[in-house]
């Protein structure tokens, strides 16, 4: 028995993520698209890495809206997981289809070790929750037979599956928001994500204070981003994502900089905005001896 077994900690990402989620304090996640960010996640201190669908297709040149396949999901959040020790958050959009895909990435995502997947119940192909269009829901029972494929095909295996709800997103009531969450609990899922694009807070506050279950709840404070962590774990929001801020940080320094080198014509000119080759070669965890100046 391994060290880690005799002392009860858990042994897979997955159990990581559910001691945390039982924990004393908001999971905090961020958004990210490739091993690179991921580290940069990791380092900054947070909990965990969400594998943000936005951020995958973004990284391929591409609008979220149900282009990037399944195995190029699998591959991103591959990479993510596999140069870090912290548990990856697979955003897995619709599931990829029906029942049946949904129970093949379920498979695939665990075979690798992913700790946990989130599905959302929108009609496939599905398009990012802040674009500006109308957004359409699959009926909530037909959502949960995903759900509960998701879970047989986990065959007891301990990844985390979480149920995304679009109805606040959709323009739906309350009322539905809820019932839609408390089915996809009954079918399984381990935690409820009700996502909305609210200015304020008010809207997932008033779902956490109406939610009658004992499943945990994710918030993605990205528009009514005034709210701290600690208010959303009172109100019993376990697990807060960030779902985008570091690719979008991304997206406005290499712009400004590839601008800045355009107009000068020199190298020299960008240097004091970017990071050292050593600290690149640090984060690709290149052996010190072969750290160098530029
Ligand atoms: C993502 O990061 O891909 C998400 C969150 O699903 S959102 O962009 O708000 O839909
Ligand atoms: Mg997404």
């Amino acid at each position: 028995m391994s060290e880690r077994a005799k002392t009860g900690l858990p042994t897979t990402k997955a159990g990581r993520l559910r001691q945390l989620l039982a924990g004393p304090s908001p999971v905090r996640a961020v958004g990210s698209h490739d091993g690179l960010t991921a580290k940069l996640v990791q380092q900054a201190g947070f909990d965990a890495v969400w594998a943000s669908s936005f951020e995958i297709s973004a990284s391929h040149g591409l609008p979220d809206a149900s282009l990037v396949t399944m195995t190029q999901y699998l591959d991103a959040a591959a990479a993510m997981d596999a140069v870090t020790d912290i548990p990856v958050i697979a955003d897995c959009d619709t599931g990829f289809g029906g029942p049946m895909n949904m129970a093949y990435a379920v498979q695939r995502y665990a075979r690798i070790g992913i700790a946990a997947m989130c599905v959302e119940d929108k009609l496939f192909p599905k398009i990012n929750s802040f674009a500006d269009t109308d957004q359409d829901l699959l009926p909530a029972e037909e959502f949960a037979l995903k759900i509960k494929a998701g879970r047989e095909a986990l065959a007891g295996g301990d990844m985390v599956l979480v149920a995304r709800t679009e109805a606040l997103i959709a323009g739906r009531d309350m009322e539905e928001a809820l019932d839609r969450g408390r089915t996809y609990a009954a079918a399984g899922a381990d935690a409820v994500l009700v996502h909305s694009k609210s200015r304020r807070p008010d809207e997932v506050l008033e779902f956490a204070a109406r939610w009658d279950l004992d499943v945990p709840l994710v918030a993605v404070p990205t528009t009514y981003g005034t709210v701290s962590e600690q208010e959303l774990y009172q109100a019993g929001f376990r697990l807060v994502i960030y779902a985008n801020q570091g690719l979008r940080a991304a997206v406005r320094a290499v712009g400004e900089t590839l601008r800045e080198l355009n107009a000068a014509g020199t190298a020299h000119s960008v240097d004091g905005r970017i990071a050292p080759m050593s600290e690149v070669f640090a984060l690709q965890g290149m052996p010190s001896s072969y750290h160098t100046k530029p």
